[in-house]
C-alpha cells in the first residue's frame, strides 16, 4: 500500500555535465509502500541498478566521521571474529576506506563492488576488489578460490538490492562456520520519526525495521544476533548475523518494541506522509522570505539527499544559484533536475551567502566546524528539516 509520493524524480546521483542540461532527463515514480503483513517499506518503483551503480559519485572517504566510524567497526569486527588467516570480505567495499582501514597484516580482505570508476581506486589503496554486484554464484566463486569468510560486511548495501533474498543466499555460502555478517542500514523508524523523507531516493529500495530484517535472515539460515543503533547518516542500525535461525532475546525485545509502536501499520505512515508535505511548504516558505528579504541563500553539500529535497520542494536557481561540495568528481557538474552548478566548497567564501542550506545535514558537525569563519561572519545554516545551526 503506497503511503508517500515524492513525484517523478531523476536519480539522485544522475549529475549532469553543462552540455547534458538542455537534454532530457529521465525520470522514475518515487513512492514509498509498506507490507503491512512483514512490516517491510520499499519504493514503488525499481531502477535498473545497471544505471546506478556502475559509474557511481559517492565517496566513502567523503566524510572523515564515516571513515572513523567504518575503521572502528571493521577493527571491533575482525578483533571479534577474524582468527590469523582469516578473510574479511566487503560487499559494496566502494573506494576501500572501510577495508584499508584493517592494521593486521595477518587478515586477507577482498572488496566487492560494481562501481569501476570507483574499484580502481581501492585497488589503488592495496584493497583487491572484484567489480561486480554481489551474488550468490559470485560467492559461490569467491569460497571456491579463496575459501569462506570470518567475517562479511556490507554498509548501507542491503536497502540498495532488488533481489535480496540472492544477497541472503549468496552470504550463507560465504560466511564460515562460526563467522559474522555484519551490516548496517539506515533505521526506518528513525526515517520516519525525524521525516527524513531525503533518505528516499531510487537507490534505496528497501526501509528496514529490525523485524523484516530478521524475518529474511531467518529465512536463509541467518540468525540476527545483535541490533546496535548509531545516529550516522541520520539513524543507523547495525545487525549482526550468524549461522542459524530465529533471533536472540534482546532482538526479540526490539521487534516486541516495534509492534507495540504501531510501527507497520497505515495509521503511522499516513501521518508521516502529511508531516513531509508540511516540511515541504515549509521549507519553500522560508526560502522565499529569505530571497525577500534580500538574503542570499546557497546549498552545501550535493548529496543524494540534495537532489531529493531540491527537486521535490521545487528549489530552483531563481531560489537558491548554487551548491557547493568537496567532492572532486562532483564538482563542475550540476544536480540532477535543477540543475544548480557544484563548486568547491572553497567557494564559500566568494559566495558570501547570508545562509547555507545544509543539504548534508547528516555531516553537520564536520561541516560545521570546519566552516566556523562563516558563522563568525555571522552566516547561518539551515538545514531542510529548518533546524538553524
Ligand atoms: O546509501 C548511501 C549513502 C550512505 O551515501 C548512498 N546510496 C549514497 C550516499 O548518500 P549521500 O550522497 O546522501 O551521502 P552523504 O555522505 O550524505 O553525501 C555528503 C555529500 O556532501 C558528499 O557529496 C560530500 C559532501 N561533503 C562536503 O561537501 N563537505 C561532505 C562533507 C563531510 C564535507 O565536509
Amino acid at each position: 500500500m503506497e503511503f508517500l509520493s515524492l513525484g517523478s524524480m531523476p536519480p539522485a546521483n544522475a549529475l549532469l555535465r553543462p552540455n547534458e542540461l538542455n537534454k532530457d532527463e529521465p525520470r522514475y515514480p518515487l513512492s514509498l509502500r509498506l507490507c503491512e503483513s512483514c512490516g517491510m517499506v520499499q519504493l514503488g518503483h525499481v531502477v535498473p541498478p545497471q544505471l546506478l551503480f556502475r559509474s557511481y559519485l559517492f565517496f566513502t572517504s567523503s566524510s572523515q566521521r564515516m571513515a572513523d566510524h567504518f575503521a572502528d567497526l571493521m577493527s571491533d569486527c575482525a578483533r571479534e571474529f577474524v582468527r590469523p588467516g582469516g578473510l574479511i570480505v566487503e560487499i559494496g567495499s566502494n573506494d576501500g576506506t572501510a577495508l584499508s582501514s584493517i592494521d593486521r597484516r595477518d587478515v586477507r580482505l577482498l572488496g566487492i563492488d560494481p562501481a569501476r570508476n570507483i574499484a580502481v581506486m581501492a585497488a589503488a589503496r592495496g584493497v583487491p576488489t572484484v567489480s561486480e554486484f554481489f551474488s550468490d554464484p559470485l560467492a559461490q566463486e569467491v569460497v571456491r578460490v579463496a575459501g569462506q569468510a570470518s567475517l562479511v560486511v556490507a554498509c548501507n548495501v542491503l536497502g540498495h538490492v532488488d533481489d535480496l533474498d540472492d544477497l541472503c543466499r549468496g552470504v550463507k555460502t560465504l560466511l564460515a562456520p562460526g563467522g559474522a555478517f555484519v551490516f548496517e542500514v539506515p533505521y526506518l523508524v528513525d526515517l520516519l520519526d525525524r521525516l527524513e523523507y531525503d533518505t528516499v531516493y531510487h537507490e534505496h529500495l528497501s526501509y528496514f525495521a529490525v523485524r523484516p530484517l530478521a524475518t529474511l535472515l531467518s529465512r536463509h539460515g541467518l540468525r540476527l544476533e545483535r541490533v546496535e543503533f548509531f545516529p550516522v547518516h541520520g539513524g543507523t542500525l547495525r545487525g549482526t548475523a550468524v549461522h542459524g535461525g530465529g533471533v536472540s532475546g534482546a532482538v526479540g525485545e526490539l521487534i516486541a518494541g516495534e509492534q507495540r509502536r504501531g510501527l507497520s501499520t497505515l495509521r503511522m505512515m499516513n501521518g508521516v506522509a502529511q508531516g513531509v508535505q508540511q516540511l515541504r511548504l515549509n521549507l519553500r516558505e522560508r526560502l522565499t522570505e529569505l530571497r525577500a528579504s534580500g538574503k542570499k541563500v546557497i546549498g552545501y553539500g550535493a548529496p543524494a539527499k540534495g537532489t531529493v529535497v531540491l527537486n521535490y520542494c521545487g528549489i530552483g536557481i531563481d531560489l537558491m544559484p548554487v551548491v557547493l561540495d568537496s567532492t572532486p568528481a562532483k564538482q563542475g557538474l550540476h544536480v540532477p533536475g535543477t540543475h544548480q552548478p557544484i563548486l568547491p566548497s572553497s567557494a564559500l567564501v566568494d559566495q558570501r551567502p547570508d545562509v547555507v542550506l545544509l543539504l548534508a545535514w547528516n555531516h553537520a558537525e564536520e561541516i560545521v566546524q570546519r566552516e566556523a569563519a562563516f558563522r563568525e561572519r555571522g552566516g547561518r545554516f539551515l538545514t531542510p528539516h529548518l533546524r538553524e545551526l
